[in-house]
């Protein structure tokens, strides 16, 4: 009678554990924000790919990768960023939630280098 109440509740107990997890997996997202950039040739053009979502809960990680052999340019206005990565560069750039101007739905990501260098986007979610 004993044993049986304590493996019962013992599943219970996994059973609840398991709701919350996957609660917590669902939720929109849990404060950091992490984007990747590379900065690529394709068909002739170069450009910024990738982008994504952020929530604005919490600083924004940029992933920034230049697989080109010249220098390129990485710049967001509405984020105060401005960064120069070289051939081959991969960089880790960390924006304070403050350096984020939260009255834009998108943010352009774009090399100041190079006008004809196509540019990425970033949206702010629920915007
Ligand atoms: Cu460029």
């Amino acid at each position: 009678m004993q044993r049986s109440t304590t493996s019962r509740a013992r599943r219970s107990l996994v059973i609840i554990l398991t709701f919350v997890g996957v609660v917590w997996a669902s939720l929109p997202a849990h404060g950091a924000d992490e984007l990747t950039f590379t900065a690529v040739e394709k068909g002739g053009s170069k450009m910024w790919e990738g982008g994504g979502t952020i929530d604005l809960k919490g600083p924004v990680t940029l992933n920034v990768k230049n697989t080109l052999t010249a220098e390129h340019g990485f710049a967001i206005d509405t984020m105060k960023v401005k960064d120069v990565i070289k051939p081959g560069e991969e960089k880790t750039i960390t924006v304070p939630l403050e350096d984020i101007n939260t009255m834009v739905s998108e943010h352009r990501v774009y090399c100041q280098l190079h006008p004809k260098h196509v540019a990425a986007t970033t949206k702010v979610a629920w915007k």
